[in-house]
């Protein structure tokens, strides 16, 4: 992989610190940083991300006929957490949660309309603090989010950015850099008319070693296969499956559509949500009415299976690729994917809702001294990746980070009982996950509560229920205190993708 420039210097390291802190940090870092014989002995770390996979994870149990088999393999190697949760069910705020650490309460970055590097040039990404400690850090295909301006070529080493495949030119600087009204030539490949950008599924005009994914896990599997002087950390994010679902032939062949199974979509399901909750499902409403009317929602399940099984197989072929290398017994990997996908539940297509399956996703650790095998029923967080992968390589802690190590948890699984899980999505929209319960608390201040044992669909709201009231002035008390300021929007700047800089316009 090509060199990138070495980082920028940081007059700044943490956000939120008093100079104290921030010193004795600082101090920390550089001794850690300047003993290679200190990193020399810390475990390497592979992240492989996932894009929009839901839990249609085979090893999860939650759907019937999901089938992954080398997610799978890989949870049997390692911890599966079974109730982990995305900080945001988008790109943008979920990846910039994990990357930084951060919830999206914090940094006021909501949805993908906001740049995060502009608006906090001083966080210190995940990436960053391991190349702080003497790591090699390389990354390849979709980390943050994949438009332009959300990717700095410099917090890696090395980075090979994500290929896309699909026939419309999203290389540009202004992706997607096509007019969503009009078809390449051939498209839709699907027959949903009338057309629509990522409405679409099949297969590519190209052969499978083309796709976007392919590459950047080629790349991946050339780096780990090579020696490393100093330990890596590897970041993979494969599109997959992310829309438009294009796969290659044979993955579509192991899912007929006759055999896609649809979710129960009650007609009356919206009717005890409040108004803010059915505003978040009017936003994929349209969609799902077009597939219904057009014939093609099971058409479309089928194909969201087989963009999963695609992504299943380039899990497998990355893990693969460490244990066949002489990597394989010192390496921590974790798999996780960004927040989940509606195919029709709540009236709802894509994502950006608060409910199970907008934010449910799979997570997986294994590495040095985790149990094979271990399975964990607590609610996880994805803000928890940041400071457990610092905790498995022995790495000090970042105070500003707002999740947990789960390093407790890989040790013993049923320890931490109070543990809970919050998700936001827009300012104020705030979810937590504890025990049984889904609590949502939306700006206005009304609210959904769920039996997830009695009511594992989510289709009776029980906020109103008097004798709940206890349990939901509990979840409440769990909800964040602060709600930060969105962060400015994309259209505040003027971003120049050849130096990588962003200006304010006023
Ligand atoms: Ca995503």
């Amino acid at each position: 992989m090509p060199s990138n420039p070495p980082p920028r210097k940081r007059n700044v390291l943490y956000t939120r610190l008093d100079t104290a802190v921030k010193t004795v940090a600082l101090v920390t870092l550089a001794l850690v940083a300047l003993s290679p014989a200190c990193a020399a002995n810390r475990p390497n770390v592979l992240v492989i991300l996932a894009d929009d996979l839901n839990d249609w994870v085979g090893a999860l149990g939650t759907w019937p006929t999901a089938r992954t088999p080398r997610i799978d393999r890989l949870a049997l190697g390692g911890a599966l957490f079974r109730e982990a949760y995305a900080a945001s069910p988008k790109c943008n705020p979920s990846r910039t949660a994990i990357l930084l650490g951060l919830r999206p309460s914090t940094t006021g970055i909501y949805d993908n309309g906001h740049w995060w590097r502009p608006h906090l040039p001083d966080a210190v990404t995940l990436p960053e603090a391991f190349r702080l400690a003497g790591y090699t850090v390389a990354g390849a295909g979709k980390v943050f989010h994949h438009t332009a301006g959300f990717n700095p070529p410099d917090l890696w080493d090395e980075y090979f950015p994500l290929q896309f495949d699909d026939p419309w030119d999203r290389r540009g600087s202004a992706y997607p850099g096509i007019d969503p009204s009009s078809a390449p030539p051939g498209h839709p490949l699907a027959g949903v008319e009338p057309f629509r950008h990522e409405l679409d599924w099949g297969t590519l005009a190209i052969a499978e070693q083309e796709y976007g994914d392919v590459l950047s896990v080629a790349r991946a599997e050339a780096f780990l296969h090579e020696a490393h002087s100093r330990p890596f950390f590897l970041v993979v994010g494969l599109f997959h499956p992310h829309l438009p679902w294009y796969a290659p032939a044979p993955y579509f062949e192991q899912f007929p559509v006759e055999e896609a199974m649809l979710p129960i979509v009650p007609s009356d399901d919206l009717d005890d949500i409040p108004a803010e909750g059915r505003r978040l499902a009017d936003r994929g409403a349209e969609v799902f009415q077009l597939l219904r009317e057009t014939g093609k929602w099971r058409e479309a399940v089928a194909a969201y299976a087989a963009n999963i099984a695609f992504a299943d197989g380039l899990v497998g072929r990355l893990v693969d690729a460490l244990d066949a290398s002489a990597h394989a017994d010192n390496t921590v990997v974790l798999f996780a994917s960004d927040h989940g996908f509606h195919l029709g539940e709540k009236n709802h297509w894509y994502k950006s809702t608060l409910w199970e399956r907008s934010t449910h996703v799979p997570l997986i650790v294994r590495g040095p001294g985790i149990e094979a095998g271990t399975i964990c029923d607590r609610p996880v967080s994805l803000l928890d990746v940041y400071p457990t992968l610092l905790d498995l390589a022995g790495l000090p802690q970042r105070p500003e980070l707002e999740g947990t190590s789960l390093r407790g948890l890989l040790e013993d699984p049923k320890s931490e009982p109070a543990r809970h899980a919050g998700m936001t999505y827009l300012e104020g929209n705030h979810a937590v996950r504890r025990g049984k319960w889904l609590y949502i608390r939306y700006r206005d201040g009304t609210e959904e509560l769920y039996d997830r044992e009695s009511d594992p669909a989510e289709h009776v709201n029980l906020a109103s229920s008097d004798s709940l009231r206890a349990v939901k002035r509990t979840l409440r008390q769990l909800l964040p205190t602060h709600d930060a300021s969105p962060a400015p929007l994309k259209s505040a700047y003027r971003f120049d993708p050849a130096e990588y800089s962003w200006t304010r316009k006023d």
